[in-house]
């Protein structure tokens, strides 16, 4: 969101396409840390994560990068975490306990790490051009499924109100968007309750919505 900055807020600067789950992640972040911030588009269709100018900040050509200051991160799980510890409150998104935060890790990292870049642009278009366009569509939904099905397994140990009990925490940043990323891929929800359950809440908070992928300058409309 571009909220107008104020004198002694840190200057951050967020680069990131409007549809990527990684760069969704770091705006939700920001809006419940209340973490003003400017947006610079990166159009992924257009290549423009590979020019050498956007090379020179994030050599991996992905989204997110966040600029904070004179510091230049990327890999959007050590940005989250990144944040909390120089931003902890208002809200924080790790509990308290060692043990717990270890738990929030973990799921979030099962997203992030063993569901997502399996379903990333860059393996989309290096199964299609292996196997065609129903193969691409087949293979996200497949992984999106597979990946679904575990975490749900999980959430029964760990969910309250959402991931992780009753606060939010950063392995429901993650859990959203790789629910509208299931969304795309046509996988129906119906065997993931909790998953489900867990999205409709987080959906429905305020603080959040400046965040989605509608809500951005360089959303394109369906
Ligand atoms: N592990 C990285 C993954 C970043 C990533 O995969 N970003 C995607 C968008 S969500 C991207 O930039 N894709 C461009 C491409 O595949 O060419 C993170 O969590 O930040």
């Amino acid at each position: 969101m571009q909220r107008i900055r104020q004198e002694g807020d840190p200057i951050l600067i967020l680069y990131g396409y409007w549809r990527s789950g990684c760069t969704w992640r770091v705006r939700m972040a920001l809006e419940l840390k209340g973490l003003p911030y400017e947006y610079r588009p990166i159009n992924l269709l257009k290549g423009e994560d590979c020019t050498p100018e956007y090379k020179a900040i994030n050599p991996a050509g992905l989204v997110p990068t966040l600029l904070d200051g004179k510091h230049t991160l990327s890999e959007s799980l050590a940005i989250l975490e990144y944040l909390e510890e120089k931003y902890p409150g208002p809200v924080s998104l790790l509990p308290r306990r060692f043990e717990d935060r270890a738990e929030v890790r973990r799921l979030a990292l099962h997203i992030v790490s063993g569901i997502q870049p399996l379903q990333n642009l860059n393996m989309l278009e290096k199964i299609e051009a292996l196997g065609g366009t129903q193969a691409r569509g087949q293979w996200g939904k497949t992984v999106v499924a597979d990946g679904f099905a575990a975490l749900e397994t999980m959430l029964k140990q760990t969910a309250g109100k959402y991931s992780f009990g009753d606060e939010v925490t950063l392995a429901d940043l993650c859990l959203v968007p790789q629910v509208y990323s299931a969304g795309r891929f046509g996988v129906s929800m119906e065997p993931y309750p909790i998953i489900n359950a867990i999205h409709s809440r987080l959906a429905e908070l305020e603080v959040l919505k400046p965040a989605h992928p509608d809500a951005m300058p360089d959303a394109v409309k369906q």
